[in-house]
């Protein structure tokens, strides 16, 4: 996802940071190659203006001027300015009584109305428990319904279509009807599109929506067409009535331009990206998170996210009550390093982490290979020092070390890994997602700074710490 613009966010800030002190000048310079950076992905020119003159107006007061950290100040001011820009957002379906709730989406065609629509069947049955249908409207082509029936299919909900009809108004009609009879509480309409926006097309868009009166309208765009998916956006929102953009293949998005600009420029909000061709790839769109992405700060709450769904339930379970008791131990941190990589290749889920965006990465020294050296390290380690690794010393560390053909600094930095992830899990166990977003954004300005971390945490979790310290020293003393 957009890897250039944030490896240009990063270098930017990143000089920044290494200056003690920035003059005015300093951060007009910065603001230029900001400038720069959004043009070349794409954004939308009048939105680029707005933007940098918005952030250079904020910056330019003494606080930025005078501050110990301005880069992490200057971070914070575009990261800021980037969720004004995009937000705010509400994800939420809204479901009407008595139902059907009845979805249109609208698109060019190849934006991914077709894929988008299974795709929200799904995600209205895993967030919401609704018993969605799919309804084929999208005459155009002959191959078109066969298409939805496909998809409906995989999404594992029904497909409404009428054989030999031409006309999609009578079809959208009908199927309100069945749903009702049928017991379906969610249906989503999908409609032809064109390679450009067209009178017909829209003309037709228009009629369906008169006949059926939709609740939601949604315009599924390709943000891999960046500024062409935006311009359509502005052309559709003038005719129908849009809640909001359903931005598609956002995995193959290399500039991101099209995300930062739609709602500046439509003033409508995206209200899911699309991240994959598989039915589960569909993601509510979070400003912040995403503005956290752009600038390379990591996303620690969908990486949490994440975790939790793909998580066998019970041990997450299990761990939870381990990290309050401050009892999660060297096999808790294998089993968890393990369950990571079972949500995909680790350079994915690292990018996720703060500081750890693109290039920086490799300098890590945290791949598949490095996964398997901590699982060895940790196998040749008896069960009690996995329980305590406090106990390892010099002669433990040298024992260990030979046993999983490692070095001693291999074993004693796997020691310090873990002795920073179980201080991080603690922390975030007693922590809401307000607090997760700060200690994630924290986070990230110590990657860019290459500061030790150290986390300001609401006090009632830092005194749960506290006791679960004293209460791990007296057991060591027992
Ligand atoms: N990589 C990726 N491909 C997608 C995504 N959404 C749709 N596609 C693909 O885009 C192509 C066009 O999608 P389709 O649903 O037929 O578009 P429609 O013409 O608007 O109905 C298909 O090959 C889809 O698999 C996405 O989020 N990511
Ligand atoms: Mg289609």
């Amino acid at each position: 996802m957009f890897e250039a613009l944030t490896d240009r966010f990063s270098d930017v800030f990143r000089r920044l940071s290494g200056r003690g002190r920035i003059t005015e000048k300093n951060v007009q310079d910065a603001m230029r190659e900001v400038r720069t950076a959004l043009l070349e992905a794409d954004v939308n020119y009048e939105v680029v203006k707005k933007f940098c003159d918005d952030v250079l107006e904020k910056a330019s007061g003494q606080e930025v001027i005078k501050s110990l950290h301005p880069g992490q100040v200057m971070v914070k001011l575009v990261h800021d300015e980037l969720i004004e820009l995009m937000g705010p957002v509400d994800p939420r379906i809204y479901y009407v009584s008595p139902p059907p709730t009845i979805i249109l989406m609208a698109g060019l065609q190849g934006s991914g109305k077709t894929t988008t629509c299974g795709k929200l069947a799904r995600h209205c049955i895993r967030r919401d428990g609704k018993k969605p249908m799919l309804v084929a409207c999208d005459l155009q082509r002959p191959a078109a319904v066969e298409q939805l029936g496909i998809v409906a299919e995989q999404a594992s909900v029904p497909c409404f279509k009428i054989e030999g009809e031409k006309n999609p108004v009578k079809v959208a009609r009908k199927s309100i009807d069945w749903a009702r009879k049928n017991d379906r509480d969610v249906v989503i309409i999908d409609t032809a599109g064109r390679l450009h926006v067209d009178e017909e097309m829209m003309k037709q868009v228009q009629d369906i929506s008169r006949a059926v009166n939709p609740h939601q309208i949604y315009l599924v765009c390709d943000s891999m067409t960046g500024q062409d998916a935006v311009n359509s956006a502005k052309e559709f929102n003038e005719r129908l009535e849009l809640d909001g953009v359903i931005l598609t293949k956002f995995d193959s998005d290399a500039r991101g331009g099209a995300a930062i600009s739609v709602k500046a420029v439509t003033g409508k909000p995206i209200k899911f990206i699309g991240v994959g061709e598989k039915m589960d790839a569909l993601e509510e769109f979070h400003p912040d998170r995403m503005a956290g992405r752009i600038l390379g700060m990591g996303d620690v709450v969908s990486l949490v996210e994440k975790a939790q769904q793909e998580f066998d339930e019970k041990q997450a379970e299990k761990m939870q009550e381990k990290m309050a008791k401050g009892r999660f131990d060297l096999d808790d941190f294998l089993g968890q390093m393990k369950q990571m990589r079972k949500m995909g290749p680790m350079k994915d889920i690292m990018k996720m982490m703060p500081g750890m965006g693109g290039g920086q990465m490799e300098g890590m020294g945290l791949g598949d290979d490095e996964v398997k050296q901590m699982e060895a390290v940790i196998q040749s380690m008896t069960a009690e020092e996995r329980g305590n690794p406090e106990i390892i010393d010099g002669s433990r560390r040298r024992r260990i070390a030979r046993g999983s053909g490692t070095q001693p600094q291999d074993v004693s930095g796997l020691v310090k890994s873990f002795n920073m992830a179980s201080g991080m899990m603690q922390q975030m166990a007693g922590m809401g997602t307000k607090d997760r977003m700060r200690m994630a954004q924290q986070m990230g300005q110590m990657g860019m700074s290459g500061a030790t971390p150290k986390f300001k945490v609401k006090k009632r979790s830092k005194r749960l710490t506290k006791k679960q310290r004293d209460r791990r020293k007296r057991k060591r003393k027992k």
